[in-house]
């Protein structure tokens, strides 16, 4: 009898040992078995078609997105550099979607032009995400979200500064500086701006063309209006760059940008605080390119089923004097 116990004892202690080694394989294999994994294990992959580099505010964003979507975040970035062209634009965006994307990223260079391909990314059943410029609007049901400013606001806050630093009632002979032609951007700052100043009378816009958010046509623009105008009192520049070359045009007609003519722009590039410092430029407001973050956080809400607003927008705020200065140390961009 007691064998028969001892050999049943023993039968029971080498099949315990056995389930444990088991087990234990079976843990060895959990790290790369399924119990881990995500349910594809494989990148979502974001096709972005950018406008071109334009300004610093651009190169800014474009650098956001790199750092944002860098191997290991769990996304492969395609990205696409349109210099400029909707055509490049287009054609990018049918790549990606030929390329059978996971989501697509637009900064539509201008507001029209969009329906057909951004009705192709529909139809193939992949969400497109509208970046910081918007659509003729209508459209809304061919994107998921715009992640961007208020430009009409931006806009509105830079005549607000001005008709308070002039005093209402006063007068003031303004120039303008466009944007891109037919840009969201260009189109709703010079809305806001011009709306808003329609309540002094004495404020007069006697000049507005386009310098394309670059630095060089801001320059070559600004001396066209001082060659022709020796009254200008204020330059209202729809972006830091062309407020930038605008202030190098005055700088070379023997006049004190800042103080001769008052220079108003938006964006807040570090090179706009520098300028406020330098006592050259006199407001800049905020536009916030910075915004992978947000369209990473985006593209993720609508993969796990979330609703998402129709426009995602950025907070800002405006900079002058001591302000500015006080935050320069601080920008990161
Ligand atoms: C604003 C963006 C504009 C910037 C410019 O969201 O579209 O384009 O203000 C840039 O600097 O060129």
């Amino acid at each position: 009898m007691k064998k028969t116990k001892r050999t049943l004892l023993t039968i029971l202690m080498m099949a315990l040992v056995v389930s444990i080694f088991a087990g234990c394989a079976k843990n060895d294999a959990a790290p790369g078995g399924t119990t881990t994994d995500t349910a594809t294990g494989k990148d979502l992959v974001l096709g972005f078609a950018q406008i071109g580099m334009e300004s610093g505010w651009r190169g800014a964003e474009t650098d956001s997105i790199k750092e944002t979507f860098a191997p290991g975040s769990g996304f492969e970035l395609k990205f696409s550099d349109g210099q400029q062209k909707q055509e490049n634009q287009i054609k990018a965006i049918r790549t990606f979607i030929a390329q059978k994307v996971d989501a697509i990223g637009l900064a539509p260079i201008v507001e029209s032009g969009w329906e057909t391909v951004l009705q192709e990314a529909k139809d193939a059943g992949i969400p497109v995400f509208l970046l910081d410029r918007g659509i003729t609007a209508g459209n809304e049901d061919l994107y998921t979200s715009f992640i961007g400013s208020d430009f009409i606001a931006e806009g509105e806050n830079v005549a607000k500064w001005l008709i308070n630093e002039v005093g209402t009632g006063k007068t003031a002979n303004i120039v303008e500086l466009e944007g891109t032609v037919g840009a969201s951007a260009a189109n709703d700052r010079k809305k806001g701006f011009d709306d808003a100043i329609k309540a002094e009378p004495g404020f007069k816009i006697t000049k507005s063309q386009t310098a394309e958010f670059t630095l060089a046509k801001g320059k070559e623009v600004m001396e066209s209006f001082l060659k022709a105008d020796k009254t200008i009192d204020v330059v209202y520049a729809h972006n830091d760059d062309m407020a930038l070359g605008a202030i190098q045009a005055i700088e070379e007609a023997g006049l004190k940008p800042g103080t001769d003519i008052l220079v108003l722009s938006i964006d807040g590039v570090k090179g706009a605080f520098e300028a406020i410092k330098e006592g050259k430029l006199n407001v800049t407001q905020e536009c916030n390119p910075l915004l992978g973050p947000q369209l990473k956080q985006a593209i993720l809400d609508v993969k796990a089923g979330k609703a998402l607003d129709k426009w995602i927008k950025s907070d800002e705020d405006i900079y002058f004097g001591q302000k500015a200065i006080d935050a320069l140390p601080d920008r990161k961009y």
